[in-house]
């Protein structure tokens, strides 16, 4: 999508701070960051929301919860915990439309969320 910037990113065009990359899925960190580790898990290939995933995208969807995975991992998240979370639509505050998870860690996170 050519107006898309996470495509742009996927595509090298706009390069944000890389934690992770393979050849369908990138990650790298949030710009507005929440806590004190913030990454974004993306598909290279543009997908709007979670609601556009299709069958064709189970191995797709299945790596980047792999990649997210990986991300905790690296960023030294993975004893104490982290959140993951993918907003859909506006009543979920969906502000990109490009299929992202949050990987969010750090600290402590509260429940229920805002
Ligand atoms: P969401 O509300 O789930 O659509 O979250 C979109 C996230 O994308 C938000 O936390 C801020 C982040 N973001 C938006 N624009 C940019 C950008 O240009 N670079 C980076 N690194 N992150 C961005």
């Amino acid at each position: 999508m050519a107006e898309c910037i996470f495509c742009k990113m996927a595509a090298g065009e706009i390069k944000p701070a890389i934690v992770h990359e393979t050849d369908q899925v990138l990650a790298f960190r949030d710009i507005n960051p929440r806590a004190p580790v913030h990454v974004l898990v993306i598909p290279k290939k543009h997908i709007a929301t979670l609601n556009d995933l299709d069958a064709g995208d189970t191995q797709l969807a299945g790596e980047l919860l792999q990649t997210a995975k990986i991300v905790a991992e690296m960023e030294g998240l993975s004893q104490n915990g982290y959140r993951t979370v993918i907003n859909c639509n506006a009543h979920g505050g969906q502000e990109v439309f490009h299929l992202h998870i949050h990987v969010l860690g750090g600290r402590a996170m509260k429940w229920p969320p805002g």
